[in-house]
């Protein structure tokens, strides 16, 4: 299939070198933090001493404006979620690809499926936590539905399913954002959490407190808060699986795929989501297709929201949003011009399953139903992507700055 192999080829390319420069821009922010801390980090002034907290540390020459976007933003997540942790994030201006608004690297970390499902368990703060953390295996394993690896028992690369219930390394491991880490009691090291980086291309609004956004103009504070939220763990593997599926062999320059215990990308999101066929064989779904996927805290019995589906094998929106234009939530894939984003029901049930605790503490919030009807949606003009770039692992890395 030479068409996908080329686009492939190319997002890896492109990807590899954006990692390469943001590593080099994070050690320059390194040196800076000293300097850049005292005037910036808003939100701790605000909040209870039990609560989510963030540091925003901007590259010199950020705007005021920019800075109280995002610590706009940072306030939001601190009303919402009561962890008693500070989340370390770089921000800056650079010039994107083209039709991407904004982009989120968070660091990440590698943990066995058991200290992750204890740490969940260990977090119960919620109704939904006790409905989510019981839908979990409680063995050291857990089963999924997959494509497109080299040992699929269809054929190599095959787009059709199967069940890997074999128990090796992919199905023991989870990657984890530092920030959701740190949530789980996983990770308290004070190192920096995430990159972000909005467009120089683009108009922004950076003031929603009149209820609108400019027409021509990009919701900066509502784009921020979604940017964080990749920050805090709102990702799919899947998209991971994409882009190695397949991938150019480093060593043969030859196209090919990993086989499933190589993919040991699996998000804390992901044990949240379903398929009606993996459901079926109680096992998560983390095949790239069309198939509609859905977050569900029951084991795929209840239908919450729909994802995307990934921007190569699925709908052409990255895995690691909800379904586009449908009203779901903060984390959906694209903005229009005038549009004014809004942290719903559906995404706090995100967050509150991955391991972040509700300051609210309930469910008993709007229904998904309700809260779409709160959403402005513009008909025509240009619908432009938040972006999650994906970084190239050497499988062997145990951290590393990913782009997310
Ligand atoms: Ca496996
Ligand atoms: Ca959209
Ligand atoms: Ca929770
Ligand atoms: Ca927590």
């Amino acid at each position: 299939m030479p068409i996908p192999l080329n686009i492939i080829g190319g997002n890896l390319y492109v990807t590899a070198t954006i990692m390469k420069t943001y590593i080099v821009k994070i050690k320059q922010f390194a040196v800076m933090t000293g300097i850049a801390l005292s005037g910036i980090c808003g939100s701790s002034a605000v909040t209870p001493a039990n609560a989510l907290s963030f540091n925003f540390i901007p590259a010199s020459g950020t705007s005021q404006a920019a800075i109280d976007g995002f610590t706009a933003a940072g306030n939001r997540w601190s009303s919402l979620f009561t962890d008693n942790v500070n989340i370390n994030i770089n921000i800056n201006f650079s010039a994107l690809g083209s039709g991407i608004l904004a982009q989120a690297s968070s660091n990440r970390l590698k943990f066995s499926y058991t200290d992750v499902y204890n740490a969940l368990n260990n977090d119960i703060t919620s109704a939904d936590d006790n409905t989510a953390v019981a839908s979990l295996s409680n063995s050291a394993t857990f089963n999924l539905l997959l494509n497109r690896t080299k040992n699929n028992p269809n054929g190599i690369g095959s787009a059709t399913t199967y069940l890997d219930n074999d128990g090796d390394t992919n199905n023991q491991t989870l990657s984890i954002s530092n920030a959701n880490a740190k949530a789980l009691g996983l990770a308290t090291i004070g190192t920096t959490d995430a990159f972000i980086s909005f467009s120089t291309g683009f108009t922004w609004d950076f003031d929603r407190t009149d209820g609108a956004i400019t027409a021509g103009s990009y919701d900066f504070v509502g784009i921020a808060e979604h940017e964080i939220g990749h920050a805090l763990g709102f990702t799919s593997g899947v998209d991971d699986l994409e882009y190695d599926s397949p991938h150019i062999d480093s060593h043969t320059g030859v196209s090919s795929y990993f086989n499933d215990d190589q993919l040991t990308f699996v998000n804390t999101l992901d044990l949240f989501r379903y398929s009606t066929e993996s459901k079926n064989l109680s096992a998560i779904d983390w095949t790239a297709d069309t198939r509609d996927k859905y977050f569900s805290i029951d084991g795929g019995a209840t239908k919450i929201a729909a994802f995307s589906t990934g921007s190569t094998w699925g709908d052409g929106r990255q895995a690691s949003h909800w379904q586009d234009n449908a009203g779901l939530g903060i984390m959906d894939p694209t903005i229009a011009p005038g549009e004014l984003l809004q942290i719903t029901e559906n995404d706090l049930q995100a967050f509150d399953a991955i391991g972040w605790n509700r300051a609210d503490n309930s469910t008993a919030v709007p229904e998904p139903s309700n809260v779409i009807g709160t959403f402005i949606f513009t008909a025509f003009g240009a619908k432009m992507v938040l972006k999650r770039r994906q970084k190239l692992l050497t499988l062997t890395e145990k951290a590393t700055f990913e782009d997310v």
